[in-house]
Formats: structure tokens, sequence, C-alpha cells
């Protein structure tokens, strides 16, 4: 199916409402069966475009999700995905989330990257990545698909910006020379109880491989990284649900912890 530009204008509204009500919708594949990958990264672009427009937003970064073997099987899928990190995307540890301004989200145990420079290139490679990295900082990602019960085939969730939401950092910065990123433990607890662990080895054998992969993807679309931006690099666990008034702490050998609270304010 041919992606025309009303098509692309209907879906983008279509998501861009969801997430501004905050309404879970029926996925897009249910409507056009055969939206291809390729044409839902067309259609992630324009969404990205016009929500920097409405919201007055500028780019922050670049995300990676799907990078666990798991959960590519668990999606029956081969590959990773990438989206967009936006400027009202951050949110701090001191500020809780208002709740009542996500549908369902779900708490992801991340490594991000800081940008130093720019990078660029279908050849680049994790070494590339780690040289232009300035630093490497512990992060927590909020993903909130606009989707029902978080539901969705490859190309849904690519046009709905895989599932971005929201992103909170650490405040300790490393240098990611000083650090086996491969190596690295993680264990996340929900309310004091521990709910997941997972090691950096989870994110495609090391989350710097992940980048990478990242940059080739963005690079078939003369794109790259910039410097400056703010890279996750993919979940080293599953992701694990919260509600108003939880409290959810990752904690990573070498990067000390980053918190999430959530509450309903208005
Ligand atoms: C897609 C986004 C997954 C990650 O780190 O794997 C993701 C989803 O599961 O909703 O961000
Ligand atoms: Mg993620």
């Amino acid at each position: 199916m041919a992606v025309t530009n009303q098509l692309k204008v209907e879906v983008i509204d279509y998501l861009l409402r969801a997430e501004h009500e905050v309404k879970e919708v029926v996925k897009i594949t249910d409507q056009y069966p055969d939206l291809s990958i390729e044409e839902a990264y067309d259609l992630q672009k324009k969404l990205i475009e016009r929500r920097m427009e409405k919201t007055k937003t500028k780019r922050l970064g670049i995300k990676l999700g799907l990078t666990s073997k798991a959960k590519q099987e668990m999606m029956g899928v081969h590959e990773a995905i990438y989206g967009y990190l936006l400027s009202d995307m951050l949110a701090f540890e001191w500020e809780p989330l208002q709740q009542h301004r996500l549908i369902h989200p779900k708490a992801e145990p991340e490594i991000a990257f800081i940008m130093g420079e720019d990078l660029m290139g279908e050849e680049v490679t994790a070494a590339d990545v780690m040289k232009a990295a300035k630093f490497v900082v512990a992060a927590i990602e909020v993903i909130d698909s606009r989707y029902k019960d978080f539901r969705f085939t490859l190309p849904d969730v690519v046009a709905d910006n895989c599932s971005s939401a929201k992103l909170i950092l650490g405040s300790k910065m490393v240098k990611p020379e000083e650090l086996d990123l491969s190596s690295i433990g993680m264990v996340m607890s929900k309310n004091g109880e521990m709910v997941t662990t997972g090691s950096g080895s989870a994110v495609l054998g090391h989350p710097a491989e992940a980048v990478a992969w990242a940059v080739q993807k963005l690079a078939q679309r003369g794109e790259g990284l910039q410097k400056g931006d703010i890279v996750l690099s993919g979940a080293l666990s599953e992701a694990v649900a919260f509600d108003m008034d939880d409290t959810i702490i990752a904690q990573f050998d070498g990067l000390g912890s980053v918190t999430l609270s959530s509450r309903y304010v208005k």
C-alpha cells in the first residue's frame, strides 16, 4: 500500500490525538494491514515533525527498542527499532511524573549515551560510538504505547515513535571507557521490592553495538547522531508497569542509581 499524503495526515493525527488525550487507540495495521516497516519510518518522521511543531519542542536524541534477543523473539522479528526523543520527554528524579498524563506507562532500565560529537555513516562501529560518546549515564525510559493493551506489530510501534513517552537520567556521568558496559549488572525495584534484573550484554551484546546499529540505520535515511544527543540504547530487562504513588529505582554497577516516582498531580 502506498502511503499517500492523505493517509499520513490521518494516521499522524490519530496517534497525536491519542497521546494528547491520553487515550489508547486501535492499532493502525488493523486498518492498513500492508503497512511496511519502511513506510512506518516515513510516518514516524512526519509524526515527529508535527509533534515538534505542535508542542514547540526540540530534538533531544534517539532511542532504541527491541534490542534484546528475548524481546525480538517475542515480537517475531530480527531487528531492533529506533525513534526520536524530544525535549519535553525529559523528566527529572526530583519531580514526580504526572500519572494522569500517561495511558499505561511502563519503566525500563537503560544505559544512556551523551554524544560529544556528531556520528554518521553506514560503516560506524561500536568502537566509533564509544569514541564519539562523552558520557554514559543510568536511565529509566518510560514507554507508553498509544495502542490498546500495549499490543502492536512492528510497523505499528515504529509509526508510534517506538512507544516513547519520558526519560529520566541519573546524576552520575561516567566516561564510556571507564566501564565494561557489557558486564554491567542492574537491579530494578518497585516500592522497595526487587522486580527485575539485567545486564549490559542484554542490549545486543553491548549497548554501544545497539547504538552503532541505530547510526547505520539512520544513515540509510541520510541522518545520524548529533553532538549533544541523548541516546537510549534499549532496555536491559523487561518493562515494569507502574501507577501513581509507585517509586521505581534502577541501580547499575558503576553508574549509580536513577529513581522514578509518579503522582496524580494537576
Ligand atoms: C517498544 C519500545 C521498546 C526498549 O527499550 O526495548 C523499548 C515497546 O515495547 O513498547 O523502548
Ligand atoms: Mg526503551
